[in-house]
């Protein structure tokens, strides 16, 4: 191991504690208004670890953190990892079904919460046999730190279970991803090595935090170097227009509907913002026009990169070289990637399409309580296949060009056509279902559901509204489109493409 690598911390819980060590003073994270040095921060981490261990909490435990952006959520992160607990980050979003299945799977003892999150909790709770309590933020936290005793926090080790993170699942059920403290330490070192990243960063970050690009690509490389953060609850383009215009920021990291608001937001106005040292995006496919247009009005060449919640961030386009529109670039450094034929899985060569696969480090260690999902996304010798689809050109750029799994993102967000069919099976008046995505000018992808029904009186407003009270609201068809029957080939399967087709000339 060169010294570099010797001297990298093994998780970024331990790069903060250092940094708080060094340098409590120094501002970590704004937020509504209210600083929070790396020292305020830690305080606060440390008390919730105490809280944690106060009421039993064994190492490997698990929290669950069902609340929006806000400090609470990162001391209760931070706390989690010091009283070696994991944590199970939660879509704010979902709704009964989707939060029950993971508290449940993941076996969380403990879930903090907030205000407008509590209710659709509270619905699912009788059920959970293994969750012992629920925090509310506000007084209920409150009360909960103030039980608690004293408490020497210590650091996890780098094979410590750090996160388990729930990805929508291809059929049935979402899995959980489990991440090793090293895996996320791994890759924020190479995503902060790529992108340059120092400690005089100063990050506008508006993505949620229960998902990869927010938490392991937005806080960890903050914490990670010792930077700090401007933290919004979500993202508003004029509000963050007007964040660019006034504050003293270096990046930005969006996904693409959030880069083409902005857009919209700038042609609307006669002021530009100066120029950051450095826009990103992922999560979705960005345009080549927005990528265009970004860079006519802001006069920055948008940085596209390639992740998943499995493995962090895998492929970038260069920080110095040329980012080329349309693609995600080259692996980051000290991981690696392939694209391989689909049916005989050998290694492809330059130009030719199939899957993607990643390896290295920063890979996870396989789905929680799934062995039989972990293997079929491994080979054996430790490249996990993406889902993705690609190909890389002669000089080593990336890009996706379709799913293998089938996979509808909209505004960033995975959206499974089986989740939402399985549910919609169950509306009232529906006989056949089919879900699939059209190309949206705000969100990318939008869900479309092409529906049979039996009962002629059955409107879109109900089947959208039935889907609403038991999904997260993103997954909801924004378009039901009745039809006679779905084709079908001569197996009985349903002919995806068929209903695409029509949708796009019916729409
Ligand atoms: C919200 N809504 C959406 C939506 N987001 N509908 C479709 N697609 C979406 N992405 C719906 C809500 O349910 C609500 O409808 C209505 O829109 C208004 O809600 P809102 O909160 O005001 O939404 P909006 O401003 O439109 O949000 C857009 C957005 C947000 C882009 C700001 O979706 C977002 O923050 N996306 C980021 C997702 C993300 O972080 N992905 C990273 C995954 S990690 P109703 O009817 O319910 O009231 C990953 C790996 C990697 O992919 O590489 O990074
Ligand atoms: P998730 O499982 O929510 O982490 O979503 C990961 C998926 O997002 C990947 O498997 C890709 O399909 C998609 N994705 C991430 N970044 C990009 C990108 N830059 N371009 C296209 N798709 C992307």
């Amino acid at each position: 191991m060169s010294d570099a690598a010797a001297k990298r911390p093994d998780s970024v819980v331990g790069a903060f504690v250092r940094h708080a060590g060094d340098s409590p003073e120094e501002p970590c994270l704004r937020f509504e208004g209210e600083d929070w040095s790396y020292g305020r921060l830690r305080e606060h981490a440390e008390r919730f670890a105490a809280a944690l261990a106060a009421r039993g909490l064994s190492p490997g435990d698990r929290v669950a953190l069902f609340l929006g952006n806000s400090p609470d959520f990162l001391a209760a992160y931070l706390g989690t990892h010091l009283a070696r607990g994991v944590v199970v980050p939660v879509n704010t979003a979902y709704r009964r079904g989707e939060l029950g299945h993971i508290i449940d799977d993941a076996g969380a003892r403990l879930c903090l919460t907030d205000r407008e999150r509590a209710g659709e909790l509270e619905k699912v709770r009788d059920d959970l046999s293994q969750l012992k309590e629920i925090v509310q933020v506000g007084e209920e936290l409150d009360d909960f730190l103030g039980a608690a005793g004293s408490y020497e926090p210590s650091l996890p080790g780098g094979d410590d279970v750090a996160v388990i993170a729930y990805t929508s699942g291809t059929t049935g059920r979402s899995k959980g991803a489990v991440l090793l403290h090293r895996n996320l330490a791994a890759n924020v070192a190479s995503v902060c090595e790529a992108w340059r990243w120092t400690a005089d960063d100063h990050l506008l970050l508006t993505l949620p935090l229960f998902h990869t690009h927010g938490l392991t690509v937005g806080v960890h490389g903050t914490l990670f170097t010792g930077a700090s953060v401007e933290l919004h609850r979500k993202f508003e383009a004029p509000k963050v227009y007007d964040a660019l215009l006034g504050g003293p920021f270096t990046m930005f990291f969006g996904v693409p509907t959030m880069y083409t608001r902005l857009i919209r937001e700038a042609r609307s106005r006669d002021e530009r913002p100066r120029p950051l040292r450095l826009y990103v995006s992922g999560s979705a496919a960005l345009s080549p026009q927005a990528f265009s247009g970004f860079e006519d009005l802001f006069g920055e060449r948008i940085l596209e990169r390639y992740g998943m919640t499995e493995t962090g961030m895998n492929l970038t386009n260069p920080y110095d070289g040329e980012r080329r529109p349309g693609t995600v670039g080259g692996p980051f450094p000290r991981q690696e990637a392939r694209v391989v034929g689909i049916e005989g899985r050998e290694p492809l060569g330059a130009g030719e399409v199939g899957e993607i696969e990643v390896r290295g480090p920063h890979v996870f260690a396989g789905y929680w309580n799934r062995p039989d999902a972990t293997r079929e996304s491994f080979d054996g010798e430790g490249w996990f296949a993406t889902g993705d689809l690609g190909s890389v050109s002669e000089d080593g750029y990336y890009t996706i060009s379709g799913r293998a799994k089938e996979l509808i993102i909209s505004g960033g967000y995975n959206v499974y056509p089986r989740e939402v069919e399985e549910v919609l099976e169950g509306c009232p008046g529906v006989a056949e279902v089919a879900v699939v995505g059209l190309a949206d000018e705000d969100y990318g992808e939008k869900v479309v559901a092409a529906v049979v029904r039996d009962d002629p009186n059955l409107s879109a407003e109900r089947v959208a509204d039935f889907c609403r009270e038991n999904l997260a609201g993103y997954k909801k068809p924004r378009e039901v489109v009745f039809v006679e029957q779905l084709p079908r080939n001569a197996l009985g399967k349903v002919l995806k493409h068929e209903v695409r087709e029509r949708l796009e000339r019916e729409g």
